[in-house]
């Protein structure tokens, strides 16, 4: 499809591009995500859920879950290969067994682990502006991430304080409980849309639940912090 291949030229010639005129369902949708991330070449290192905040979806316009795809690269945070980065937290699990069916979700040990998350998001279209459509065609925006320091799941941590900091300054405050009203529903949620798109999440594979505060922009040399009750810290 003609998007995908527009998409992906834009990433790397770091040149957004206008919305598509054309409307397309969201079922296509993901079939030219699926296209770009076939023209990207890289394996999947794990998904990430977007729109689970009320915060984000006021801030964008847009009222429905959306899943996206990660890969290795993205893990190589480099302001210098965005377009117009934002940064926001996150809440990342990491699956400890192969999820399928939304069933396999709800599995004791569909999650083994958790920790504090950074996601950089960069659309590839003109002003970061899309709709919900066109903006799950282009990987829901997803350009990087980082992860602190995994620590064993527990199902009681669910509305911990996170506190946002850019350059030593506290950006947001807020609670993951902000995150689909409890990040646990994120396994679930992700499970839900993976089903409908036809892809299985791997073990080992990282699952970003969501961001818990509007996203905010990554500027070149910038320090971002996000330090989340009880799971830690990680940094940009
Ligand atoms: C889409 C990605 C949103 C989130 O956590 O809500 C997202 C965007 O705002 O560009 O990742």
């Amino acid at each position: 499809m003609k998007l995908a291949q527009a998409l992906h030229e834009a990433a790397l010639s770091r040149t957004p591009i206008p919305q598509p005129v054309d409307d397309f369902d969201v079922a296509t949708a993901y079939e030219i995500q699926e296209e770009l991330l076939t023209l990207r070449g890289e394996p999947l290192s794990g998904v990430k859920l977007g729109f689970t905040s009320e915060g984000k979806r006021r801030q964008m316009g847009v009222n429905d879950l959306i899943l996206g795809r990660l890969t290795p690269s993205m893990a190589e945070v480099d302001v210098a290969k965005y377009i117009h980065p934002r940064v926001e937290p996150e809440v990342a699990y990491l699956v400890g067994r192969r999820i399928e069916t939304v069933e396999d979700a709800l599995r004791p040990g569909a999650v083994v682990a958790v920790a504090a998350g950074l996601e950089v998001i960069d659309s590839r279209y003109e002003n970061f502006r899309f709709s919900l459509e066109s903006v799950i065609a282009d990987n829901t925006s997803a350009a990087g991430y980082a992860i602190g320091p995994w620590r064993a799941y527990d199902p009681d941590d669910w509305n911990l304080g996170v506190l946002f900091e850019i350059d030593g300054r506290p950006v947001h405050v807020g609670s993951t409980g902000a995150i689909l009203g409890d990040p646990r529903r994120a396994v679930v949620e992700a499970a839900r849309l993976a089903v409908q798109v036809g892809l299985a999440i791997e073990e080992g594979a990282i699952l970003l639940a969501g961001a818990a505060t509007p996203a905010e922009p990554l500027r070149e040399g910038a320090h971002v912090q996000v330090e989340i009750q009880r799971l830690g810290k990680v940094v940009l």
